[in-house]
């Protein structure tokens, strides 16, 4: 029995030794000291031994017990270091470490451009309006003076939606323009950008959906030189203080008299470049003092009141500015474009 208890103390020794980790020190623990383990084993069998001999055979057992449990807990606080350890080896954070640096997003030259109209005109005082891109054919046409059968119709032509009522997708901003000139407050000073849809094919300088910015000022006594001095800064806000504008006489249903504003090159100052395509000048909006027709069918006094009206692509002012030479490029997402900006 005595070398039995030897034994078991050496292979005990043995086996916590290699112990890999702390489960495995539990398996031995339950092996040798269980209620099932060998040293209990041994315990049952001392019932053979004689009287004299079982108290020392009891205290043998019970010192290689508390030496095996002593040599457990030795093992057991060692691995738990070494589990620790490794552990904090892992855990461990290299602060010279270059870091991940996050992509910036920013905003699209779209938005840019838009948005800096926006602030110039909201500089001046015109009150922003935004309405529905789903229109009522009557405010994209004839409230502006484009009866059913007017061929500015054929121009430009858009997306008609089908069911009860007139409905299509807006051409132009100028609705939300009737809508501001039908609620009855006046005077107006408004600005209307927004979405806009023509049936046109895509291409270098087209695409069915593009972005507008109408304005609109109407009040008592309004002039064509107010047109001309409210232009002429907006457009010296826009491309630089040395700005010069010339308008050109030109036809719009909605406005009489009619005129297309150009601006002299920001890029060249006018000379001639690859900006203006060498003509000195760039072609910025349309404008006119507001069809007396168009203020009366929106229930404004024409004898009283006067207004002007202009309306630009904002695309095209977002590739003059950028000096982009396609269209499409605007409507892609492609970062590696995008980048630039
Ligand atoms: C343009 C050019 C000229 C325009 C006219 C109106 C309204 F509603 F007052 F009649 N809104 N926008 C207008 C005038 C638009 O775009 C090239």
């Amino acid at each position: 029995m005595k070398e039995k208890l030897s034994q078991i103390k050496e292979l005990a020794a043995s086996r916590l030794s290699q112990a890999a980790d702390l489960k495995a020190l539990d398996a031995i623990r339950v092996d040798i000291l269980g209620k099932k383990g060998e040293l209990t084993q041994i315990l049952k069998g001392m019932g053979a031994l004689s009287p004299e001999e079982r108290p020392k055979m009891g205290q043998m057992v019970n010192s290689v017990r508390a030496e095996i449990e002593s040599m457990l807990e030795k093992s057991v606080s060692e691995l738990r270091a070494k589990e620790q350890a490794a552990k904090l080896k892992l855990e461990t954070i290299d602060v010279t470490m270059p870091g991940k640096v996050p992509e910036m997003g920013h905003l699209h030259p779209m938005t840019t451009v838009i948005e800096n109209i926006k602030s110039i005109f909201i500089g001046m005082g015109y009150e922003i309006a935004e309405g529905p891109e789903v229109e009522e054919a009557y405010y994209n046409f004839e409230a502006l003076n484009i009866p059913k059968e007017h061929p500015a119709r054929d121009e430009q032509d858009t997306f008609y939606i089908e069911g009860e009522g007139d409905f299509l997708l807006r051409t132009q901003t100028s609705p939300m323009q009737v809508r501001v000139m039908e609620s009855g407050k006046l005077p107006i000073r408004m600005i209307a950008p927004g979405r806009v849809y023509r049936s046109d094919e895509v291409d270098a300088t087209h695409s069915p959906v593009f972005h507008q910015l109408e304005g609109l000022v109407i009040d008592k006594g309004i002039t064509m030189g107010d047109l001309k001095g409210a232009l002429a800064v907006f457009a010296k806000e826009l491309f630089g203080e040395d700005t010069k504008v010339r308008f050109r006489p030109h036809h719009f249903p909605f406005t009489e008299p009619s005129a297309e504003m150009d601006a002299s090159c920001f890029a060249c100052g006018g000379k001639g470049c690859r900006v203006c395509k060498d003509s000195g000048w760039i072609e910025v909006l349309g404008c006119g003092m507001v069809h007396p027709k168009v203020l009366e069918m929106s229930g404004i006094d024409n004898k009283t009141y006067s207004g002007f009206a202009f309306g630009m692509g904002l695309e095209r002012v977002a590739m003059q500015k950028y000096a982009i030479s396609d269209l499409r490029l605007l409507f892609e997402n492609d970062t590696k474009f995008l980048k630039q900006f």
